[in-house]
């Protein structure tokens, strides 16, 4: 496969400027320049994270035609099954962390995990290409935010090996930890493999 896109800019389709300033620090230390663009992501009901990258990142590229990234993200709480999984932005977006901590005020086992899949699309493939992160953790009994940097689901999420949450960490702190940054990272070793 010959590639013309080496050296080039690439976009990350998403409306989430925390993930994109997440993305870029990362993107930046393999010299990939990154842009954001808010074009309408696609986002079809399934359980894979995978699925809905990919639907995304081939809806999105019809609409702009340039080589770009959609990230798909979910928090994995083991003592409610998975939930809220693929479901995570509307949960957030309706219970919020407070309503999560509610569902599990009871509950002992704290284990959860963060996923991200990163697709990328562009003219020179024939489907979607998928990178995947995960980080191990606990979802904290409260809030925990102090010198708050995160959005979502940060102030109750601690990695495992970690002190603090998501939401007290820099984004370079949270970058050695998170999901995101292991996706990333995994895409940033293929792109720069690419043969011009
Ligand atoms: P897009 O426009 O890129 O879709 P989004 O905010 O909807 O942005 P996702 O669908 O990938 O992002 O993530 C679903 C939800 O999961 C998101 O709204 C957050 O509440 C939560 N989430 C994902 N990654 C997170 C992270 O690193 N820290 C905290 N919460 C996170």
């Amino acid at each position: 496969m010959s590639f013309q896109l080496k050296g080039k800019v690439i976009f990350f389709a998403t409306n989430n400027i925390n993930k994109f300033n997440e993305a870029r620090r990362i993107l930046s230390r393999y010299k990939i320049a990154v842009g954001m663009i808010r074009v309408k992501t696609l986002e079809i009901q399934s359980e894979s994270l995978e699925e809905i990258a990919k639907t995304s990142a081939i809806h999105a590229y019809k609409q702009c035609g340039l080589p770009l990234i959609v990230e798909d993200a979910g928090l994995f709480v083991e003592a409610l099954s998975g939930f809220p999984g693929p479901y995570s932005s509307y949960v957030y977006k309706t219970i919020g962390n407070e309503g999560l901590l509610e569902l599990m005020e009871k509950t002992a086992n704290r284990q959860a995990k963060f996923q991200s899949v990163v697709a990328f699309f562009s003219e020179e493939l024939d489907a979607p290409i998928c990178f995947k992160g995960e980080v191990a953790g606990e979802i904290t009994k409260e809030l925990r935010r102090e010198s708050y940097h995160g959005f979502g689901f940060d102030p109750i999420f601690k990695p495992a090996n970690s002190q603090k949450t998501f939401a007290e960490m820099s984004i370079a702190e949270k970058n050695k930890y998170s999901h995101r940054a292991r996706a990333f990272r995994k895409f940033a070793k293929w792109y720069k493999s690419l043969k011009v």
